[in-house]
């Protein structure tokens, strides 16, 4: 496979780019009066703007042709197709199966999988029906007021985000917490105040083999046990979410009470499958069906729309334009909506774990770069803190707004409050403030000219700053199953464009492997002989004093 940087068509961008590093968007919104029109598009209830960034319409065109050459299309369709495109591991790479609503086939190895998916999703049905209704009880015959899902990473960031997006869905009971980290305080504060008798524990792990989720979940079925004094209260408060039945069987749940998955789901994608058990119950099984229906909506729209008007593969070209050609290094998700408040969170997953890579699928080193640093927060607590860098500081950091037109919570003028900052902040960091602006507003406050001189390239901002905006009517299970999606194949279209296996994860391996080593010698109390002399003597302080 040739690199992607030694194509015409990315040579071509890299000359575009010496270009377009000389022009300014405000020149171009001046130039072209129906950029905005041109340059917006919708689908599945979204409302794509990308009329702010440093590009032409001959950028766009040339962005499409790097995509073409990197055969994106042709990627997509194995992807759908069920073909083992996760090289690494040989898998198929099949989240979009999941939330198939149309039961179209789709094959992995010559079978249908869509009978399996539909018969999870029955189950899912039946149990948070039950749950919700109260007709599954705890070991003292009471209803289920709490459900924590014991996970991590991919087992715990996507369920948790979504349940959070989702609190105006939410029934009174079961109420869903998360806990991950293997730190007791997180086990122990999210028992604090919670009824043995009254809750439910959801494991939830691909490979039910993780160290942190693995720990946690025995501690809790020790609180269980003693809070209810009996082995057999288990059966009713534990349920598992896995592909490993083995493993499962061994912890002590029976496999009545266990979700599958697949293989093919990856940890980062798999909120759409049993993993996303703890939504079906918060919100209810329909609501968790209409989240699957609104990224099945996005799915058929990158599957079939125009790379010219595909959302999720416009917004991964212009992520590759500012990495690639701009040098960028960074990307900010920043939610006008407080809902939203772990979706930055998640996407950091969902992007850098796809896309951290540096080797292409045939095991090449890239010389150019691949995803970018990302992070954000909601709106409008960023403005407060770290949105001075992005409008005046010497990093590139394309952003993306995203916002509702309605609020949950109508109250007053805060929802037009909150989209006027939202809105304001795109404009701002697109057009900035020139030099003479900057001096004649403080000419016009009243301040002397040689103070307005001195004064105004401080408070000049280039602009220039470019920003994608997302808006949606409302955040509902199905706008938020779109919006996922809409990610999800962005993350997609730029793993294709650099050539690399977005769908495997050998850095958090890693991490499962050094600290099975170092925990050893804590149990042993002393490091072994392979440390470096840092690590070495950050083992030893730790045990002097434990
Ligand atoms: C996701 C990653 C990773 C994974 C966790 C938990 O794509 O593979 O975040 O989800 O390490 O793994 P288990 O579900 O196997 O416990």
């Amino acid at each position: 496979m040739a690199l992607i940087d030694t194509t015409p068509q990315w040579q071509a961008l890299a000359a575009h780019w010496q270009r377009m590093a000389q022009v300014h968007m405000r020149d171009l919104f001046a130039r072209e009066p129906d950029r905005a029109k041109r340059m917006s598009a919708d689908a599945a209830g979204l409302h794509l703007d990308y009329a702010k960034h440093i590009a032409t319409d001959e950028t766009l065109k040339l962005l499409l042709e790097l995509a073409r050459a990197a055969e994106v299309e042709g990627w997509r369709e194995r992807m759908f197709a069920g073909e083992h495109i996760n090289s690494t591991e040989d898998r198929a790479v099949l989240h979009v199966a999941l939330r198939n609503r149309s039961n179209r086939p789709i094959l992995v190895d010559g079978a249908d999988v869509m009978p399996e998916v539909n018969g999870v999703l029955n189950r899912m049905r039946d149990f948070s029906n039950r749950v919700r209704a109260g007709d599954w009880q705890g070991f003292t015959g009471r209803p289920i007021n709490d459900v924590v899902n014991i996970g991590i990473g991919g087992s715990n960031l996507g369920p948790k985000m979504v349940c959070t997006a989702l609190t105006p869905y939410q029934s009174e009971a079961p109420r869903p917490h998360f806990v991950s980290n293997v730190d007791g305080t997180h086990l122990a504060e999210t028992l604090k105040g919670l009824d043995p008798s009254t809750t439910l524990f959801i494991v939830a792990s691909k490979t039910f083999t993780t160290q942190e989720t693995m720990t946690n979940a025995r501690s809790a079925r020790q609180w269980l046990v003693d809070g209810l004094g009996s082995d057999a209260a288990v059966r009713n408060h534990f349920v598992a979410v896995s592909t490993n039945a083995e493993k499962v069987t061994e912890f002590g749940i029976d496999t009545e009470n266990m979700f599958g998955f697949w293989d093919w789901v990856g940890g980062r994608y798999s909120l759409w499958s049993a993993i996303g058990l703890p939504i079906a119950l918060a919100v209810g099984f329909e609501r968790f069906e209409e989240l699957l229906a609104g990224a099945h909506e996005m799915d058929e729209h990158f599957r079939t729309a125009p790379l010219e008007q595909n959302l999720p593969v416009l917004l991964g070209m212009l992520g590759v334009w500012y990495i690639d050609f701009a040098g960028a290094a960074t990307h900010a998700i920043l939610p006008y909506d407080q809902y939203l408040e772990h979706f930055p969170a998640y996407f950091q997953q969902g992007d850098m774990e796809s896309n951290g890579k540096h080797v292409t699928r045939d095991g090449a080193r890239v010389p150019y770069h691949t995803g970018p640093v990302v992070w954000g927060q909601p709106g409008t607590d960023g403005q407060h803190a770290f949105y001075q860098l992005i409008h005046q500081g010497t990093e590139l950091i394309p952003s993306d707004f995203i916002a509702p037109a309605k609020s949950h919570n109508p109250m007053g003028d805060h929802h037009a409050k909150l989209l006027a900052n939202c809105f304001a902040q795109t404009e701002a960091l697109m057009r900035g403030r020139t030099l003479e602006e900057a001096r004649d507003g403080m000419l016009a406050a009243g301040l002397d000219s040689a103070e307005a001189d001195r004064l105004a390239p401080q408070r000049q901002f280039d602009g220039n700053r470019p920003s994608s905006t997302i808006l949606m009517e409302q955040v509902t299970p199905r706008t938020l199953g779109a919006l996922i999606a809409l990610y999800e194949h962005k993350i997609f279209t730029q793993g294709i464009v650099w050539g690399i296996n977005s769908f495997d994860q050998w850095g958090v391996e890693l991490g499962k492997q050094l600290a099975g080593v170092i925990l050893g010698e804590i149990e042993d109390g002393k490091p072994g002989a392979d440390h470096d002399s840092s690590t070495a003597g950050l083992l030893e302080w730790y045990l002097a004093r434990r």
